[in-house]
């Protein structure tokens, strides 16, 4: 059967502009779906910039404006993939312009932005989602099976961490391109909105909304040598973040994320204990799920480590045979299947711009606490 074109352009050319091209140019190789998609356009400021990404990663055409791309017919769905504070303004428009959204995280900078894009996407019934890439490594996947199948029990912890070291000098400057990121008014915030959103995003899907919480930030280095301005200035963003916290469930929430843990680069882990059963998960050996169950025969009790590889196991009949392992890459790719399969069944792929305003909420009431040094109540979406 023939396959329609989804047209995809991109406005973004950084890390997360080649991990999502990377997903669209795979995706129709390995997942059998009624939509192919095409790499129509790649959008951004610099031409060369964008001419080099788009030749790169086979996008037909460049744009240097995305209100001129916006403005195309031939483009169906629009990937945002520039820093958070143009997240609300593009989306916005990219609604108003009947285009599909597929936007990068956190959704936006707070959660009046994001309530304005929800409203968007709503009102302009466009298909939309958020790139919280890890719910779709296949032992995350896995985990939420686990759990959703009651093999815990009633859930008692939620552990999380993501922890990096890169922004540990002093000398390193703060805003720009690959460096925005250090700047508050580009990100919205630091650790908070950038690494804690995932374990946030992954949590809510794994155990259910949080109730409460109490946060504590830290910015290391108060001082940052602008690269738009060329002058030193004071850093706002949260160099390290930790919190604790209610889940509906009852369960007891503890997150810590920081860029200042020298010899971690990248370390999300997760713990969940139960009842029954825990399960943990870390991100530097992502093909495994940790899993613990009590009802074992008490001889043999103890930690499986199930390496997430099989035919059964999710996503992975569609790519190698049992025993072969895929990577962070394949998350992405995973996304837009699900993406493209919801274009068909109607089932939108989750987190759309509604479930993503989860996330958004408790990161505003986590600077909301660490600021008042209060316990905050995390408002309903
Ligand atoms: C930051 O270094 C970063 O690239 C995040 O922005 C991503 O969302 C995360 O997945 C990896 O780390």
């Amino acid at each position: 059967m023939s396959k329609k074109p989804l047209n995809i352009g991109m406005i973004g050319y950084g890390f997360m502009g080649r991990a999502h091209s990377n997903a669209y140019v795979q995706v129709n190789n390995f997942f059998d779906l009624k939509y192919r998609t095409v790499l129509k356009a790649a959008c951004a400021r610099n031409a060369e910039k964008a001419k080099e990404f788009a030749d790169q990663w086979g996008y037909e055409s460049i744009e240097t404006d995305w209100r001129k791309l916006l403005e195309r017919k031939d483009i169906d769905a629009v990937d945002i993939c520039v820093p958070n504070n143009l997240h609300c303004e593009i989306a916005l428009a990219a609604a108003a312009a009947g285009k599909m959204i597929l936007c990068e995280k956190p959704l936006a900078l707070n959660a009046a932005e994001g309530r304005k894009m929800v409203e968007a996407v709503e009102k302009a019934g466009v298909a939309n989602t958020v790139w919280y890439n890890y719910r779709r490594i296949p032992a995350v996947t896995l985990a939420k099976q686990l759990i959703d199948e009651g093999r815990l029990g009633k859930i008692f912890h939620y552990r999380a961490k993501f922890l990096q070291d890169w922004t540990i000098s002093p000398e390193l400057p703060q805003g720009g391109n690959g460096l925005w990121r250090l700047d508050a008014a580009a990100a919205g915030s630091g650790v908070s909105g950038d690494l804690l959103a995932h374990c946030i995003d992954t949590a809510l899907w794994l155990n259910g909304r949080m109730s409460s919480l109490s946060a504590l930030t830290e910015t290391f280095i108060k001082e940052r040598k602008h690269n738009l301005t060329g002058k030193v200035q004071e850093v706002t963003i949260d160099d390290a973040c930790t919190f604790m916290g209610k889940f509906e469930n009852g369960s007891l929430a503890n997150f810590e994320s920081t860029r200042y843990a020298r010899g971690h680069k990248a370390l999300y882990t997760f713990e969940i204990n139960g009842e029954k059963a825990s399960i943990s998960w870390d991100l530097h050996d992502l093909h495994r799920l940790q899993y613990f169950d009590h009802r074992d025969e008490s001889k043999i009790r103890g930690w499986h480590s199930i390496h997430v590889t099989d035919g059964d196991h999710p996503y992975m009949g569609k790519w190698w045979v049992p025993g072969l392992a895929i990577g962070y890459e394949s998350s992405f790719v995973h996304q837009v299947a699900d993406f493209i399969e919801g274009l068909s069944s109607g089932k939108p792929c989750s987190p759309t711009f509604r479930d993503a305003m989860e996330t958004q909420v408790i990161l505003d009431a986590i600077l909301d606490s660490a600021k008042s040094q209060q316990w905050v109540n995390i408002p309903k979406v």
